[in-house]
């Protein structure tokens, strides 16, 4: 295939870094990948991509100012996507300088590595809903006021301001997505959405291998949740992605909400889990826990996601539902794989 542009993803490893190297390789892109050093292998979600002759992994942190500008100097890649972050809203409360110094300081690393040796490069920043806190503004959109409050979402807010800084001072292709929750079967295991069809899956292998339903304490443990009452709109990771790319295509910088349009409470997720895949009801298994509760939280996010649908012809694909059962049926997989 014909190698018509190179792109750099940081955060390669994770979530949106996966499908995204996954989704630009496709298009015949040359890809690098920026990968921190681990002590443990931190390549399970792109380990089918590593041997593709256009995908290139680079060791280095966001938050290395002479490593960022030695690469982006190097490369001059035609597309950066800085999808690297501490990106768990309940651990930034216990680690706000690491969410700061990356979230925050890595960003401004590359813009600034950009604006002063590849200044055509293209720039995607991985904003979020949580610029939001809690608003009275029903649907949010572009124009919504932002009200962060969580050590993440302040120091998320600093680099969504220099996307718009570097756009207007210095006329750097610079592009924020403002992306709602998306989740996939590659969701880290500490977020919610995980947290639930993980367990939810290991009902169901238990049932498989025993007369019966289980009961909680006895036979398997409970599943410990934090505030069940909270609601989010959801999507695929996979579609997100997409409209990440689509705005580097278009032909001016702008920044873009991109969202369902739908908002389900944390409780609705378990329902759908629970009964839709196994029958079962959540309440036998859930145990509430103070510990998942955060400092402050943000009670309800729904998105407006006209101005992407408008302009760029952006919209979500997978539903709701269907996105859990693709969760659920591939955590039971992966289970079924660890029987034999
Ligand atoms: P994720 O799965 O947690 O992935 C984060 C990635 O960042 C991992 O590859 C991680 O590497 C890397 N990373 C962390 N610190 C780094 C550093 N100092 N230098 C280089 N790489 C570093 O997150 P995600 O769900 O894919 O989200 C992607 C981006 O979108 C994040 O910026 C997140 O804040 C933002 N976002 C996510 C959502 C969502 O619902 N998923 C919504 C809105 C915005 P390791 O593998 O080594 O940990
Ligand atoms: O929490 C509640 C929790 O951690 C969702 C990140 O990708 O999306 C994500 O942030 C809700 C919150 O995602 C547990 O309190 C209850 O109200 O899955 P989450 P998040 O905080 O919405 C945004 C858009 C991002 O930008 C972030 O990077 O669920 N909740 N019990 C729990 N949350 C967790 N993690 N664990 C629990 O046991």
């Amino acid at each position: 295939m014909k190698i018509n542009k190179t792109a750099l993803i940081t955060g390669t490893t994770g979530q949106d870094g996966s499908y995204l190297s996954e989704l630009l390789l496709e298009k015949g892109y040359k890809v690098y990948g920026l990968i921190r050093r681990s002590s443990v292998n931190t390549t399970e979600r792109i380990t089918h991509l590593i041997n593709k002759s256009n995908f290139e992994l680079i060791e280095g942190d966001i938050t290395d100012s002479a490593c960022i500008y030695e690469l982006i100097s190097g490369i001059k890649p035609n597309e950066v996507y800085n999808l690297a972050a501490m990106s768990h809203v309940g651990t930034s409360f216990k680690q706000p300088v690491v969410s700061c110094t990356v979230n925050a300081i890595g960003p401004l690393n590359i813009l600034e590595a950009i604006r002063q040796t590849s200044p055509k490069t293209k720039f995607y920043q991985a904003s979020t809903s949580e610029l939001f806190g809690n608003t009275d503004v029903v649907s949010q959109s572009e124009i919504t006021p932002m009200k962060p409050n969580s050590p993440y979402a302040i120091s998320k807010l600093y680099a969504h301001q220099l996307v718009n800084l570097y756009r207007n001072a210095y006329n750097v292709f610079a592009c924020a997505g403002i992306l709602f929750n998306h989740e996939s079967p590659r969701r880290g295991e500490n977020f919610v959405t995980k947290k639930i069809t993980k367990y939810v899956a290991m009902l169901l292998n238990w049932m498989d291998l025993n007369d019966g339903f289980p009961t909680k304490g006895v036979d398997v443990p409970p599943l410990f949740l934090g505030n069940i009452g909270t609601k989010r709109d959801w999507s695929h990771a996979k579609d997100m992605v997409y409209g990440m790319w689509l705005m580097l295509q278009y032909n001016k910088p702008d920044d873009y909400v991109l969202g369902s349009g739908k908002t389900h409470s944390v409780e609705n997720f378990l329902d759908i889990a629970f009964a839709g895949s196994a029958g079962l009801d959540y309440k036998d298994y859930v145990v509430i826990d103070k510990k998942f509760y955060r400092p402050m939280d943000i009670n309800l996010l729904c998105a407006d996601s006209s101005k992407a649908k408008r302009v760029l012809g952006w919209k979500p694909t997978i539903h709701f539902t269907d996105m859990i059962d693709c969760m659920v049926q591939d955590d039971y997989e992966k289970l079924i794989k660890c029987r034999d």
